[in-house]
């Protein structure tokens, strides 16, 4: 028996559907005895893990791991499965593994990292696990070797048509879908993987080296329809890392989504979205298209260059997409990373300016903040922080500290040059923007508390005021209305 584990990764009652063990366990099918449990859903995932190992021993158990709460969950669960059963081989893939490697094979609880896409290595490894073989020739992996951690090569992207259909049946499905400002059974899914660019802040580079594939739009209205019929699900997010790439497949999927009517949300860049034609927002529109989340990353054209975000990004076209997707009644989430280098304060104010500009030509826009954190990326910024003195830990007990948690989430990134003004401000600055624009995306909020929040946040926001907005960030208790920083990724 194998178990596919997630490692409990959101305090939300609204659980994710783990998408990375249906892939995998599509792939496990037919082949191999396997189970997935989800420490999302299960109280004790541990105790359930070393009960099915007391009905049918264990042959592995792989672990999704991603930066972060998951990270330091999986530590936690690994280290107590490897106490209990230490003769079962832990293998990690996902976000975490596949860019800090040395760092997980630091100690014995994890035996061997899978790399980037996993499906394929993921069948390889069971295979020669169970029939012997070498580990080095499976493209792909991480794992250690005479006191050494080895590295096979990279291995390339498996077209997404030639994997199997996921596996829904193994889940409790019912728990997935959850009721939100799209739709009442709000579905999920990926169609697609990696992205052909490499923004330097970004860890899908390292995840996907450049390459994208995509499930064809025959392919996403099969599962889409599934989801419907059989679920009941009225809307979807495509939590692909970049679904708008082909303008072709994106109006075919719409083509495909406007019988079902279900409504949709997925990410894209900006550059791409406004290159589209005004006859694909019209389809899209048609379709039930209501949120699009962007990296708008900065107010700056010029720190869009030296973030490396290549294709035709530009500050304006930031402003140009908001006043688009206002034309369409589309809600933009843009997202946007502050306190870069060289001069972290001042890239702060320009993009705060910035931000005042997109709420004045669309006010329905989302905005989120996310602190500058390096990924292991060559290239100017991570050379940059090397260079002033950052290092990522070297061991799970670093990266489970409280420090390199919030590192991890992107708040609170120790970096030399975010210091802790930048942070402070960034906090500041959301409570006011959040006060003053209530998401429309909040249903429960009624429309006369947003009123008041809007009054109350006023003066701030019209003489930018933002410093310590205590009065706000009570209201925000008392309300507990929804803020984009804590709903968006
Ligand atoms: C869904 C999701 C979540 C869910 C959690 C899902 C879960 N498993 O429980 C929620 C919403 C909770 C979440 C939260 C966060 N997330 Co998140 N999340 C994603 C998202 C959108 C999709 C992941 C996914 O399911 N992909 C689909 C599957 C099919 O692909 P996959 O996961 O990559 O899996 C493949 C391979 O990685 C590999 N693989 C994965 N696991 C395993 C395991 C084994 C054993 C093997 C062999 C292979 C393997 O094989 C799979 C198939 O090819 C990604 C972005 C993205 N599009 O990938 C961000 C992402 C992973 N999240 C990210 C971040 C930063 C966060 C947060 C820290 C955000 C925040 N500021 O709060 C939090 C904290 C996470 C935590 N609590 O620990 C970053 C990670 C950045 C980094 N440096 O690594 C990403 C990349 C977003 C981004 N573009 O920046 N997240
Ligand atoms: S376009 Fe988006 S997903 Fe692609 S590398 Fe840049 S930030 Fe990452």
């Amino acid at each position: 028996m194998i178990v596919l584990f997630n490692p409990w990764s959101t305090p939300s009652p609204k659980r994710p559907l783990p998408m990375s063990l249906l892939a995998l366990g599509s792939m496990l099918e037919g082949e191999f005895e396997y189970c997935i449990v989800d420490g999302n859903v299960e109280a004790d995932p541990v105790a359930r893990i070393v009960e099915i190992h007391l009905r049918a021993p264990l042959r592995a158990v792989a672990v999704t791991v991603m930066p972060g709460p998951q990270l330091r969950s999986a530590v936690w669960a690994c280290r107590q499965i490897k106490r209990v059963l230490p003769g079962v081989p832990v293998i990690w893939g996902g976000y975490f593994p596949s860019q800090h490697a040395d760092a997980c094979l630091s100690e014995s609880t994890v035996d061997v990292c899978v790399r980037g896409q996993g499906e394929q290595t993921m069948v390889e490894l069971l295979r020669t696990m169970a029939k012997g073989g070498a580990l080095s020739s499976i493209p792909g992996l991480a794992y250690r070797e005479n006191g050494a951690v080895q590295r096979t090569a990279a291995r390339a992207l498996t077209p997404l048509d030639e994997l199997p259909d996921w596996p829904y049946q193994r889940l409790p499905m019912a728990r997935y879908f959850h009721s939100h400002y799209l739709g009442r059974r709000v579905a999920t899914h990926h169609s697609s993987f990696g992205c052909p660019f490499a923004c330097n802040f970004c860890a899908v580079v390292g995840m996907a080296n450049r390459r994208w594939v995509s499930q064809s739009p025959a392919r996403v209205g099969g599962v889409l329809e599934r989801q419907h019929r059989e679920y009941g699900a009225d809307a979807v997010q495509f939590h692909d890392m970049d679904f708008f790439i082909s303008e072709a497949r994106t109006q075919a999927i719409a083509d495909r989504l406007r019988p079902l009517g279900m409504a949709w949300w997925a990410l894209g860049r900006v550059d791409e979205l406004m290159r589209y034609k005004p006859a694909t927002w019209e389809a899209m529109k048609a379709s039930g298209l209501k949120m699009v989340f962007c990296g708008a990353e900065s107010g700056s054209t010029d720190m869009l260059e030296r973030m490396n975000k290549g294709g035709t990004a530009s500050a304006e076209l930031t402003i140009d997409l908001a006043a688009r997707m206002k034309s369409y009644g589309v809600v933009p989430e843009f997202s946007f990373v502050v306190g870069n280098p060289p001069d972290p304060a001042a890239d702060l104010a320009h993009t705060l300016a910035f931000i005042r500009r997109v709420k004045r030509v669309n006010p329905a826009t989302e905005i989120i903040l996310y602190v500058y954190s390096p990924v292991p990326l060559d290239g100017h910024f991570y050379d940059a922080a090397q260079s002033q003195g950052f290092a990522f830990p070297e061991t799970l007990d670093g990266w489970v500290s409280d420090k390199w948690q919030a590192f991890a989430l992107r708040r609170d990134p120790s970096t030399p040059w975010s210091h802790g003004d930048v942070r402070r401000r960034v906090r500041d600055f959301e409570s006011v923007l959040n006060a003053y624009y209530p998401t429309v995306t909040d249903v429960r909020l009624t429309s006369g508390r947003r009123r008041l929040l809007r009054a109350a946040a006023a003066w701030r926001y019209h003489t930018e005021s933002y410093t310590r907005p205590v009065e706000l960030n009570l209201l925000q208790r008392a309300f507990r209305y929804q803020r984009p920083e804590t709903t968006g990724f």
